[in-house]
């Protein structure tokens, strides 16, 4: 289906307002959405559940429905505030659900996506939203059919979802998003990878920083035991990381973020901040965008996040855009024994043959795990 269309079919609905976190299935709605040539009132915030409030806040001074969109791991994100509050037992808030399929049953896909995929919708179903898939080979009066449910559903103050499997959008726009700085994410994982030593942590986010750190810790040190990769739970790398140093402060935990991860759940550093653990290094690769998902900008683009954990308590935050003040920075932050936030300000773009972790997330784990602390593997 025509992005155009699709889009045709929302304004149909009342809808003005669209709100959410962009998604590689969801690549031509979202590329339209940061186009200038539509009227709607756009935002990306924090997280998903961030995109249900301000559903609702509009809802609540308009009396308007307005879209959320999100991949299906966003689900997790939106629960309780859906659960809390748009519930009927509660405010009884309409709002249109935009899901990307990722993980979906039949289709190969990463680990972190498979249970996800294969609930989405049965989640949907035990939140009472009612639910449709829209797919490439979707008939016209399918399709027809499935807004006239949601407008349907809308109108009695009920949620509804489409769910988009990959490919079911099409577009001729695609992203034009740019930022200003030169210093590539991959040269930046490198760099890093090479100054840490053997016994350091190194725990990273979800995306394609992972899977650059996970290539680049094979090309550096010989193996990738040394990394956790936080495959999903995006915004979560920063307490995992965290969860190890407080137990080890015998090791300099490395947590890699991107800045679309530290913002989706930023408490993580006002408790950084507070925690101070003396063996952190917390370092955010900005590219003021979420490029893993096809490089859409985040809703504060433009922002330094050194100053917010500066702001937070961090003992020494700074910001870098060269390889060469990496490189003393991070030479700089493992003598200095104290928490650190290191914002690394990185161009978009990686490589189009990056690979993807071989083997399954549970024997990267244990591998992780018998590297580190092979006392506790029985
Ligand atoms: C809860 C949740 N929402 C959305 C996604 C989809 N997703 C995966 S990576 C990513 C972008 C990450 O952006 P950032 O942390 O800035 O790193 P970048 O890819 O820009 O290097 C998104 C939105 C997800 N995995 N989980």
């Amino acid at each position: 289906m025509r992005v155009e269309n699709f889009i045709e079919e929302i304004k149909t609905l009342g809808i003005q307002t669209i709100a959410g976190i962009p998604d590689s299935a969801l690549q031509p709605f979202c590329n339209y959405l940061n186009g200038e040539t539509h009227e709607f009132r756009h935002f990306v915030p924090a997280n998903e559940g961030a995109a249900v409030g301000i559903a609702i806040g509009n809802y609540l001074s308009t009396g308007k429905p307005a879209c959320v969109y999100m991949q299906n791991s966003g689900i997790g994100n939106i629960v309780n505030p859906v659960t809390s509050l748009a519930n009927e037992a509660v405010y009884d808030i309409p709002m249109l659900f935009v899901v990307g399929w990722r993980g979906e049953p039949g289709k190969k896909d990463e680990p972190q996506h498979c249970f996800m995929g294969k609930i989405t919708r049965d989640i949907l179903n035990v939140l009472q939203i009612p639910n449709a898939v829209l797919s490439a080979d979707t008939a016209e009066e399918e399709i027809k059919k499935i807004f006239k449910e949601a407008g349907q559903a809308l109108s009695e103050h009920k949620q509804y979802a489409v769910i988009v499997k990959r490919d079911a959008l099409t577009s001729d726009m695609g992203n034009s998003y740019q930022n200003a700085f030169t210093l590539c994410r991959e040269e930046a994982v490198s760099a890093i990878i090479k100054s840490v030593s053997a016994e350091d942590v190194i725990v990273s986010t979800t995306g394609k920083i992972s899977r650059e750190v996970y290539e680049q810790c094979d090309k550096i040190v010989g193996h990738h035991r040394q990394a956790f990769l936080t495959v999903g739970g995006m915004g979560h790398a920063g307490m995992i990381a965290f969860g190890i140093a407080q137990q080890r402060k015998d090791r300099q935990v490395y947590c890699i973020e991107g800045d679309g991860a530290v913002l989706m759940h930023m408490g993580e550093l006002v408790f950084l901040g507070k925690q101070q653990p003396e063996n952190f290094i917390h370092i955010c690769l900005n590219n003021d965008a979420h490029e893993s998902v096809g490089g859409m900008p985040t809703g504060v683009a433009g922002q330094n996040f050194f100053e917010i954990a500066r702001a937070c308590g961090y003992p020494y935050a700074a910001c870098i855009d060269s390889l060469r003040e990496l490189k003393v920075e991070l030479e700089k932050i493992r003598k200095m024994k104290k928490a650190a936030f290191l914002e690394v300000k990185v161009k978009l773009g990686a490589r189009t043959d990056l690979g993807r972790p071989k083997e399954s997330a549970v024997e990267n784990r244990n591998n992780f795990m018998t590297y580190h602390f092979p006392e506790i593997i029985r």
